[in-house]
């Protein structure tokens, strides 16, 4: 079984915003879209298209949290979440202009589930995850959430003997590296913040990312149009890149990417299919609006455009 455990999903509101986005002018709305939010929850939006058995966890609430079931429903993903009490899931809002600059991402930092919500969790991790499933922890907690816990989730999930993938940024990314996950996935602005240096050329990136196969066996820097480093341990380090496309809203890709990565390693794919997979269903949902969107027909298409790089 695939798992993701998104910790504070959200109900993005996308909106698109009729020319450019301008400061001090009346910024004309041509249309309103609600889409599922949260990183995990777009990771298994990749899983349902491609028929593969998930679910999706974590913690929601109120009226947004019932919002959120019923659109991921909509696209098939089984949800198990659990009530994080009285709290309301957040919404998110995505704007999107018509400058073909990208979106711009304003989130709200969610808020805190309870005790028990917390112990719920931990609990069904306990007895429902195994050694033969892969688990996804994916987005940012709420603001204020306890490192302690969040890194008490990634160890009971490694207790399990499943496949734990991560996407995570800041101190929260920083304190799981020692737990060893399976994977990580930052983007170039959180792993400069977590390697402490502004990397900027390719062979720094490298160095860092060989000294993290140290203890991780899969470490992906996602650089938006310009695809991805990936190091993989005892096996060397690759650059993937994306095929130039239109983008319409880049928002969301990295959480596809994750997915792409998960879907095509789960059914024992190579390293090199697995990101070619990931590059391109990644450029699909980037010409497209909703941040969960992609196209399988397009991906096809997108699959023998990606370059692969062997850089060591
Ligand atoms: O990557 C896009 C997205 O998952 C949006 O759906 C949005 O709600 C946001 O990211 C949440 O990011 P965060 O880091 O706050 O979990």
């Amino acid at each position: 079984m695939l798992y993701t455990i998104t910790l504070n999903p959200a109900v993005d509101k996308v909106i698109e915003i009729a020319g450019t986005l301008e400061r001090e002018q009346n910024n004309k709305i041509k249309k309103v879209l609600y889409d599922i939010g949260g990183k995990g929850c777009h990771v298994s939006a990749v899983f349902s298209a491609l028929g593969l058995p998930n679910i999706a966890t974590g913690f929601t609430g109120g009226r947004n949290g019932i919002k959120l079931v019923e659109l991921m429903e909509e696209k098939n993903i089984k949800c198990e979440f659990i009530n994080a009490g009285s709290t309301n899931t957040r919404e998110c809002t995505i704007l999107v202009d018509e400058s073909n600059l990208g979106s711009y991402m304003v989130t709200e930092s969610g808020e805190l589930p309870g005790e028990k919500a917390y112990s719920e969790l931990i609990l069904k991790i306990q007895k429902e995850i195994n050694e033969n499933d892969i688990a996804a922890l994916s987005g940012s907690p709420a603001t204020g959430f306890p490192k302690e816990k969040y890194c008490e989730i990634v160890k009971t999930l490694k207790n399990t003997g499943a496949k734990v993938f991560i996407d995570a940024r800041d101190e929260y990314l920083k304190e799981v590296i020692n737990l060893e996950p399976f994977f990580i996935k930052p983007n170039k602005y959180e792993f400069q913040v977590l390697t402490g240096k502004k990397l900027e050329k390719t062979a720094d990136f490298i160095e860092e990312i060989q000294r993290l196969n140290e203890k991780i066996e899969i470490v992906a820097v996602s650089l938006g149009e310009e695809g991805s480093i990936v190091g993989v341990k005892d096996r060397g380090v690759y650059g993937f890149i994306p095929p130039k496309i239109d983008v319409v809203s880049e928002t969301g890709c990295g959480d596809i990417f994750v997915g792409g990565v998960i879907s095509k390693y789960y059914l024992k794919k190579d390293i090199e299919e697995i990101f070619r997979f990931a590059t391109a269903i990644s450029a699909s949902k980037a010409a497209h609006f909703l941040s969960s969107d992609f196209s399988l027909d397009q991906t096809s298409k997108l699959l023998p455009l990606v370059k692969i790089k062997k850089y060591k």
